[in-house]
């Protein structure tokens, strides 16, 4: 016998009241919170196959750890939603929050920790900096007191962080999807958007032509291409993030870490892998191609932080793709001037953290019409007014 689908296909009918235009954590999520605000007539449009994006791509961080407190009221949220969101799916999406710590290895580099820490703090953020003593007791596997060429200083520590299966999330959205009446479509890409008189009016795919007043551009890599279809220029440029996995060890490793200086982070999954990252390619690209450079660059740079790793194995490496705006933080809400026109975009290298948050406040702003405040400084205008959220400092692995 065979088990039931997670979610069902369907036709694709010649008009929804909201199409929702890439199947990720953020299309999903955006999907799943308006059918729970009851709005239940929506497609979700995915050019391959749900996930296949930077949902199935990414490294699995989750944290709220930011540095301006616009990025850590919006981040929080999403640490609050993942913590509930197996029990609201009925799915286990595995989410080990076992700490986060981000590692400084100059002066410069612990006063921005402290810098974070503070903000963090004054939004009630758990995180806070601690120094090579207390990092030995998290990590003792780490290289704090032996030769090693970027002495680690301080840690900023955020308990709540940690990982999560992100197959599980976006299959767990579909499902929710699909079970609160909405269409999830794979095998379908948007070719064009049809906009008149300051409104959109269709959108092409490779299906044929759908009727809607609401689109939401929830794509990552394409989203200045989707834009574009409507008229829309945005201010990303795209470059890949590669990452890679080993082979399973022992459990050993019971933080997510990551070297600001060493742009590398790595994590142990519930299997036993390593997953670890780099800092982003330095050349815009929609390559998908893991390359030598990368796997040489992240060992280097892990072997300084974990010496004893000296004769693991890889087994696999790959790229996704990250769309990154001029202040490293996504924009989200109303497109200005073209009415029906919703984006949640540019999330560089942070997106699948903020997939429930973006979900969530994106469906409260299509089905009430109002911007809720967490949402309101991400508006794709902020660049027009100077009103940057500048979140840099708090990528570590993508400057
Ligand atoms: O923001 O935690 C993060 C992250 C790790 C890898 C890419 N982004």
């Amino acid at each position: 016998m065979s088990p039931e689908p997670m979610w069902r296909t369907h036709e694709l009918k010649d008009s929804y009241d909201v199409v929702v235009i890439g199947g990720g954590v953020h299309g999903l999520a955006t999907a799943y919170y308006l059918a729970r605000l009851g709005i239940t007539d929506v497609a979700v449009l995915e050019a391959k196959y749900v996930g296949f994006g930077g949902s199935g791509r990414n490294t699995a961080i989750v944290r709220s750890n930011y540095r301006t407190p616009e990025g850590i009221a919006f981040y929080d949220l999403s640490v609050k939603l993942y913590e509930q969101l197996a029990a609201e799916l009925e799915f286990n999406v595995m989410f080990s929050q076992h700490g986060h710590l981000t590692l400084a290895h100059n002066e410069r580099g612990v006063s921005g920790l402290v810098e974070r820490a503070n903000m963090n703090q004054w939004l009630e953020v758990d995180s806070r900096v601690i120094f090579p003593e207390e990092i030995q007791e998290l990590v003792p596997e780490l290289n704090l007191f032996g030769h090693c060429r970027f002495p680690i200083l301080a840690a900023l520590y955020h308990p709540p962080g940690g990982i999560i299966r992100h197959d599980a999330v976006v299959w767990a959205y579909a499902r929710g999807v699909d079970r609160r009446g909405g269409q999830v479509h794979q095998q379908t890409e948007v070719t064009g958007i049809e906009v008149r008189g300051g409104a959109v009016e269709a959108v092409v795919t490779n299906r044929g032509r759908v009727k809607t007043r609401v689109v939401v551009n929830a794509t990552a890599g394409y989203a200045s291409t989707i834009s574009r279809m409507a008229g829309v220029p945005l201010p990303i440029e795209t470059h890949p993030l590669q990452a890679c996995v080993t082979e399973p060890l022992k459990p050993f490793l019971n933080a997510v870490i990551v070297s600001s200086t060493l742009h590398v982070y790595v994590s142990q999954t519930d299997r036993g892998e390593l997953v670890l990252g780099a800092e982003m390619d330095d050349y815009a690209s929609y390559s998908l191609r893991g390359t030598l450079g990368f796997l040489e660059g992240a060992a280097l740079h892990l072997l300084e932080l974990f010496p004893c790793l000296a004769n693991v194995h890889v087994l696999r490496q790959w790229a996704g793709l990250c769309d990154m705006t001029p202040d490293y933080s996504p924009i989200m809400g109303a497109a200005p001037e073209l009415r029906g026109l919703y984006m949640t975009v540019g999330w560089g290298t942070y997106g699948f953290k903020a997939g429930p948050a973006s979900g969530f406040l994106m469906a409260e702003l299509i089905a009430t019409g109002k911007t809720p405040p967490r949402l309101e400084p991400f508006a794709l205008t902020r660049f027009a007014a100077d009103r940057l959220v500048g979140e840099k400092a708090a990528a570590s692995v993508s400057h």
